[in-house]
């Protein structure tokens, strides 16, 4: 098949699933073109059967906004009269299902089948915004098929948007060889916690609905118990205020900012325990790439985090803003050798069987295929 995958291509989760999905169905022979203003930062220069389409944006004096939209609709519609794409699957609403829509529109006959990913605040944050509301509705009931990565967040689109097409639910995937307990070692964990503490970590875009301030308050009540350290992954706006905060509740120099890394899973797998307190969240993709280097995870309960973590099996689970259980379930957890063994063994076995690669990207080759014999 000839598939072009469109994404943002920046930290965060739907960029990181479509270019992993990309390049494992290249790996499956397909042909894959990946679309965005910047080489997705998961997705290498050069890879065998993928190409590259950056979408540059003409700046005109009278454009407050360039148009990226349609920059990418035009940019869509080149690359399908040329290459005869059968299928344009973008990842998060916006704008990208309406690009699709438009080059649809501009390809008339020949035009591929469009899929549409949901990923999370494309519907819950963004999509809901009255200045996106009906856009977005217009971009999912124009898609051919629309897939949601968890149950939740299907559920969340039915009864925000009452749409017309069916939602599917295609979860978020892990290759599991990438992501493995053996990549713990002593050596990397001594560059992190040089007199043997704990390690707790959290990894995100640092945007406000990751809560990020709730990380370090639930770091500091750890701390005051047992020796620990906390490693923050990523980059984003609320990244300043949480240094300020550890500043602030004196953790300063307990707590580590590595930024964007390029081998995340070679830090997850030092951690004794993975922090995601988000407001909301479709999925947790950070949780389950953590779970499948066997690191048990503390979490809230809200969205598809409990699809992913399932309480006292994988993880712990405490109610959005309350850092003061977070904290007590880690500390419990940490004291807890044996319970800790078995949770992270059940957090590696529940990511292999219910999200792995393989069965995954099953699911989106056997949904292409039903939408080209659609014919
Ligand atoms: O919605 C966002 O925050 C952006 C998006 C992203 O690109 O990182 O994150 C969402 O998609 C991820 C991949 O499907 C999910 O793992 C995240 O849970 C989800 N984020 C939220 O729902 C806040």
């Amino acid at each position: 098949m000839k598939l072009g995958l469109v994404c943002h291509p920046t930290y965060g989760g739907s960029g990181v699933v479509a270019s992993e999905l990309g390049l494992e169905l290249a790996r499956r022979g397909h042909e894959v073109h990946f679309f965005s203003h910047e080489l997705p930062f998961r997705v290498p220069a050069s890879h065998p059967n993928t190409k590259f389409h950056p979408v540059d944006v003409t700046s005109y004096p009278l454009f407050k906004y360039p148009p990226y939209t349609l920059a990418l609709a035009t940019k869509l519609e080149e690359v399908c009269r040329q290459q005869g794409l059968d299928i344009i699957h973008v990842h998060y609403a916006i704008p990208h299902a309406i690009s699709a829509y438009l080059c649809r529109k501009l390809l008339n006959s020949k035009a591929p089948k469009i899929l549409t990913t949901l990923h999370g605040t494309d519907i819950t944050l963004i999509g809901i915004d009255n200045s996106f509301f009906e856009i977005t509705r217009l971009g999912i009931n124009e898609s051919d098929a629309v897939t949601a990565v968890s149950q939740s967040l299907a559920d969340e689109t039915v009864s925000r948007f009452k749409p017309t097409r069916k939602i599917r639910i295609i979860p978020n995937f892990i290759d599991a060889d990438v992501y493995h307990p053996s990549l713990k070692n002593v050596h990397t964990r001594l560059l992190y916690a040089p007199t043997g503490e704990r390690l707790i970590g959290h990894m995100s875009n640092f945007r406000s609905v990751k809560r990020v301030h709730d990380v370090v308050r639930t770091f500091h009540l750890v701390q005051k118990e047992i020796p620990a350290r906390l490693l923050m992954i990523g980059q984003g706006v609320e990244l300043e205020p949480a240094r300020h905060l550890a500043a602030e509740l004196g953790v300063q120099d307990r707590v580590e900012f590595l930024g964007a890394v390029p081998n995340a899973s070679q830090v997850l797998a030092q951690l004794d325990v993975f922090l995601l307190p988000s407001e909301y969240e479709s999925f947790g993709l950070a949780a389950l790439e953590a779970m499948t280097c066997g690191v048990p995870v503390v979490a809230t309960n809200t969205g598809g985090i409990p699809e992913v973590v399932e309480h006292d099996k994988s993880g712990l689970l405490c109610a959005v803003g309350d850092y003061r259980c977070m904290g007590a379930s880690i500390v419990e957890l940490l004291r807890d050798t044996d319970r800790h063994a078995k949770m992270s063994k059940v957090a590696r076995a529940r990511a292999i069987e219910r999200f792995s690669q393989e069965q995954v990207v099953n699911q989106y080759e056997s949904l292409y295929e039903g939408l080209l014999g659609q014919e």
